[in-house]
């Protein structure tokens, strides 16, 4: 028989190598001719399989819900300054991506994996969340620098209305909510914030959709693929930021002596 040489990568997810670049599979005319979107792009790509018309929906939510968030995040201030050094826009794009971290729009994963294992262990909020303080380990999902109790995320009150009206079951969104009372009731500004919805609301539907086994959803969140909805949704506004700053064309940005603590 034929003996092949060894390959030195293995790829699953698409091919370009017939008539038509196919994702999971799936020709690009079938994309385009069954009017998909980005969310059903984004689920053969990272999933591998086409999901149901919600799931996709969801998807194209999260990522339009956190295309930006102003210019004063942390993503939007480091990209501004470094378009504002002169600097080209993959550059100004990627020092904005290196602020997504645990703090700034990269808790979505640990959320989905704390309130995952709470959940399923039975726990209840406030044992949940006195046994992550005695660890020394902030909430991820909870907790926003402007959000209030009294002043709530409009980005999360949509996700959670989409879901409740679409999702078969939102039991750990309903469990994150339930971790949110408690920790109102300890400091107004430990809300649930849109990390915090989007974690809880991707294990409602990987859990409810049927479309995938329990080994699959430990593996999707032991990987941790769930970020990836930030920093790609959060892309288009660092791009945005971008091409705002080249356009009013910004000079370099100095910050005020005033604004700093020169101390010893
Ligand atoms: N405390 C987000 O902190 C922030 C606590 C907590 C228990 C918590 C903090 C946090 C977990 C990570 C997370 C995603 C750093 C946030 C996002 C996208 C964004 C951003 C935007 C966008 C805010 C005051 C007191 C202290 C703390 C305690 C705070 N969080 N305790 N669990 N989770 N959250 N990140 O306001 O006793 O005084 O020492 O790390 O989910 O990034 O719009 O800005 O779209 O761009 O700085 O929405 O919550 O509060 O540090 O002064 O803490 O609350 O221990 O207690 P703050 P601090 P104490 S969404």
């Amino acid at each position: 028989g034929k003996v092949r040489a060894p390959t030195h990568i293995i790829s699953t997810i698409s091919d370009d190598r017939g008539e038509e670049p196919t994702y999971a599979g799936v020709p690009m005319s079938n994309i385009v001719e069954q009017g998909l979107g980005v969310g059903d792009v984004l689920s053969l790509l990272w999933f591998k399989r086409s999901l149901p018309r919600y799931c996709a929906r969801f998807i194209e939510i999260c990522i339009m819900l956190c295309a930006d968030h102003g210019p004063c995040v942390s993503g939007a201030h480091n990209t501004i300054v470094t378009a504002r050094a002169g600097k080209d826009l993959v550059s100004s794009l990627v020092s904005g991506l290196l602020t997504i971290g645990p703090r700034f729009g990269g808790a979505i994963d640990d959320a989905a994996r704390y309130f995952k294992d709470a959940y399923d262990k039975g726990l209840t909020p406030y044992e949940f969340v006195e046994s992550m303080k005695k660890k020394g380990i902030r909430v991820p999902g909870i907790g926003h620098r402007i959000k209030r109790g009294d002043n709530r995320d409009k980005r999360v009150e949509l996700l959670q209305h989409f879901a409740r009206s679409n999702f078969p079951s939102v039991k750990y969104m309903e469990y994150a909510v339930e971790v949110e009372t408690y920790t109102l009731s300890k400091a107004n500004n430990l809300v649930l914030n849109v990390d915090g919805a989007i974690g809880s609301l991707f294990l409602d539907l990987l859990a409810g959709s049927g479309m995938f086994t329990k080994q699959e959803i430990d593996e999707i969140v032991g990987i941790g693929y769930l970020n990836g909805l930030f920093v790609l949704a959060r892309s288009i506004g660092l791009i945005g930021h971008t091409f705002d700053q080249k356009r009013l064309k910004q000079p370099l940005y100095r910050h005020p002596w005033e604004d700093v603590l020169y101390t010893k």
